[in-house]
């Protein structure tokens, strides 16, 4: 098979140790306690390139910080450019999780359109501007528009979708952004996903300049 895989199609299985990689790419490893297992992929045919993808760096990241009502969020969102579309990966730490039974714990997830994650105290992030919509389409065709982020019972999340929708050199500068609910896919202009809790500048990985991770 000569495209690149769907996201039902990437298999992740966990891997003890990334020992096998060179010391300065062992840095962009999730240090997660789950991420950090999540080197070995599957390896058929029909999943060599992915998996190579995967193992080398991304051509793109943002470090996500919480607003100061979430201090607590941070992680980071990796972008992979494949022949085809990018594929994202992303984890999120300190997401807002409650004790109850039936916690909904989705969060919106965008790639927003803005370049700074500045703002005023009615939205620490109204820099970060609408939804990346370079066509003008309506919520949810917007090219910025992913998947809600699905968080744990302890506030994690992890995330890896393909989409075509932007290549990765349309989104440096740009940002993402998780808001405090879910998406409903239908509400205009932005799925009435709430306030924007926490918000990441995309940048360039700089490979003559990889430092640890501190997320
Ligand atoms: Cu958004
Ligand atoms: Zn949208």
């Amino acid at each position: 098979m000569d495209s690149p895989a769907s996201a039902g199609e990437f298999f992740i299985f966990r891997h003890s140790c990334p020992a096998d990689l060179p010391e300065k790419e062992r840095f962009f490893i999730p240090q997660h306690k789950i991420a950090s297992e999540v080197i070995a992929v599957y390896y058929e045919p029909r999943y060599d390139r992915i998996g190579s993808v995967v193992k080398g760096l991304p051509e793109a990241q943002a470090a996500v910080k919480g607003s100061p009502d979430y201090p607590d969020i941070h992680g980071m969102v990796f972008f992979y450019q494949l022949e085809n579309g990018v594929l994202l990966v992303a984890q999120m730490e300190g997401l807002p999780h409650g004790a109850q039974n039936c916690p909904a714990n989705v969060f919106g997830f965008h790639i927003h359109e803005g370049a700074a994650c500045t703002g005023n105290s009615s939205d620490p992030f109204a820099g970060a501007g609408g939804h990346y919509n370079p066509d003008h389409c309506p919520h949810p065709a917007h090219a910025g528009d992913l998947p809600p982020l699905f968080g744990s019972r302890d506030g994690y999340a992890f995330q890896s979708v393909f989409t075509d929708r932007f290549s990765v050199s349309e989104i440096i500068g740009r940002t993402v952004i998780v808001h405090l609910s879910p998406d409903d896919f239908t509400t205009q202009p932005s799925g009435n996903s709430g306030a924007r809790i926490a918000c990441g500048l995309i940048r360039f990985t700089d490979r003559r300049n990889l430092v640890p991770l501190d997320i």
